[in-house]
């Protein structure tokens, strides 16, 4: 047998030492975030009808997951709190919504060394932008708006916006036109954090003349929980959203409208895949984390409602697929998590440390066994008016105003269609999981009782005319 010379050891032992030493750059991260899209909404995850040729092309790359939720929100535009949650990693009973309190992510992204970038839609207030991040372009400060007419800033060095302007393009595509400049600039001297957020799916669902992607309303399936009207009140029957389309719900009119919300995520779809045709064509392909997520899923007609301002799933799940360097391809996940987690675990990646504030867990290891789980139940608020607990398997939705509970078996109920609450051998199901709601509300400083003072009618009879504002009941 051969015997190694001593030195030749000294060698091999040191240049392995090197190499284990070898600075690894922590990886960039591009976060796409759209408004109102349904995790329902992607071809590759099972929509049988929407073209969504480049999301699926994430969803092969990355980990996708089923089971991730916006926590709610405090009032009817529940885009606020949704982004206040994910940039600040707090939860709804925890979050400043003008994101000045606390410390956020984009922020601590920044500290540790990244060069960090915003497009798109901002919805906390201009004075935390500049507290958030280094550079930002043809974003949206105002509230709703057509997306072709959307008004639009620059952040200044100064940290002050430009006066707004209109594009003459749609604002999807301008803020995707700035990311798309921003990636081309970057030299890999410093890892960047790219953070474009659309403003759509959200209503009005208007895409470019010419976008050659459409839908036949007439093949466009209802939801299979589509009814005409919610089965009583929850409180927030007339609210905007609501009023998008008349009572009771007609079902070509919800197919029309759904045929419009997927020609919108088609249109955006589009800028997915410049984006992503940007990353892989660049030096940095490698090294690099992609995320899309949305702030909220929406109704579109299931449950007779239109809008997110309940507690259904079709409301509360948001799409997150996740993919880049260490993280499994083509992979599903049923790990729970809410979006405030999601922060939490790209700081855990590229070894940002959190802020003080966050409270979001990192999920890391889904990433890597998409089998593993997150959180063991959620908990979800809007207003004082809807509160639901999710164990995995059983979700109980409590509204205080009307004391009335429902509860849903997930996994053999999807849809929520069928309220086992009022069932005998559910009934001690129904109590443990009110008080487990209580103390996990209680336990993050929700004081909203679970039962109101004054219990309000449960039935509810849809308003002859729409209401406006000032109206009673508006
Ligand atoms: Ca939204």
């Amino acid at each position: 047998m051969m015997r190694f010379p001593r030195a030749a050891f000294l060698i091999l032992f040191l240049v392995l030492s090197s190499l284990r030493a070898a600075p690894v750059s922590p990886p960039n991260v591009v976060f796409i975030f759209a408004d109102d899209q349904r995790a329902d909404t992607i071809s590759a995850l099972g929509n049988p009808v929407i073209k969504t040729p480049n999301l699926d092309r994430l969803v092969k790359r990355g980990v996708s997951f089923a089971h991730a939720y916006m926590q709610g929100g405090n009032g009817g535009a529940t885009c606020v709190p949704s982004r206040a949650m994910l940039l600040s990693g707090r939860s709804l009973a925890q979050i400043d919504e003008k994101l000045l309190k606390h410390e956020t992510w984009p922020h601590a992204f920044g500290a540790a060394g990244y060069v960090t970038f915003a497009a798109g839609k901002w919805h906390n207030g201009p004075p935390s932008l500049p507290k958030s991040f280094q550079q930002a372009k043809a974003l949206f400060v105002g509230g709703m708006a057509n997306p072709m007419k959307a008004p639009t800033s620059d952040m200044l060095p100064t940290g002050k916006l430009t006066p707004a302007k209109i594009s003459p393009k749609h604002l999807c595509e301008e803020a995707t036109d700035q990311t798309l400049a921003f990636l081309k600039s970057q030299d890999g001297s410093k890892p960047f954090f790219s953070y474009l957020a659309f403003d759509g799916p959200h209503d009005p669902h208007i895409v470019p003349d010419g976008f050659p992607v459409t839908y036949d309303i007439a093949s466009i399936p209802l939801p299979p929980n589509f009814l005409p009207q919610h089965p009583f009140n929850n409180g927030e029957m007339v609210v905007r959203d609501e009023q998008l389309l008349k009572w009771p719900r007609k079902e070509a009119e919800v197919k029309e409208m759904i045929s419009e919300y997927y020609r919108y995520i088609s249109f955006l779809d589009v800028q997915v895949g410049r984006i992503l045709d940007a990353v892989d064509g660049s030096p940095y392909a490698a090294n690099t984390l992609i995320v899309f997520s949305a702030d909220s899923g929406v109704a579109r007609g299931s449950h007779g409602l239109i809008g997110k301002q309940n507690l259904y799933e079709h409301s509360i799940r948001v799409p997150l697929i996740i993919a880049g360097p260490g993280v499994a391809a083509d992979c599903r996940s049923d790990a729970m998590c809410y979006l405030f987690d999601v922060m939490p675990t790209l700081g855990k990646l590229c070894g940002v440390a959190a802020p003080k504030d966050s409270q979001g867990r990192e999920f890391s290891a889904v990433l890597k066994n998409p089998s593993q789980p997150a959180r063991p139940f959620l908990m979800f608020g809007y207003k004082s008016l809807q509160k639901a607990l999710n164990d995995g398997r059983w979700k109980l939705i409590r509204y205080p105003h009307i004391n009335r509970t429902q509860l849903f078996d997930l996994q053999a109920d999807p849809y929520e269609l069928n309220d086992l609450s009022a069932a005998s051998e559910q009934a001690e199901r129904v109590k443990q999981m009110l008080a487990k709601l209580g103390e996990e509300m209680q336990a993050d400083g929700d004081a909203d009782p679970l039962t109101a003072k004054t219990i309000e009618p449960s039935e509810w009879l849809a308003p002859k005319k729409v209401p406006k504002p000032g109206d009673k009941g508006f």
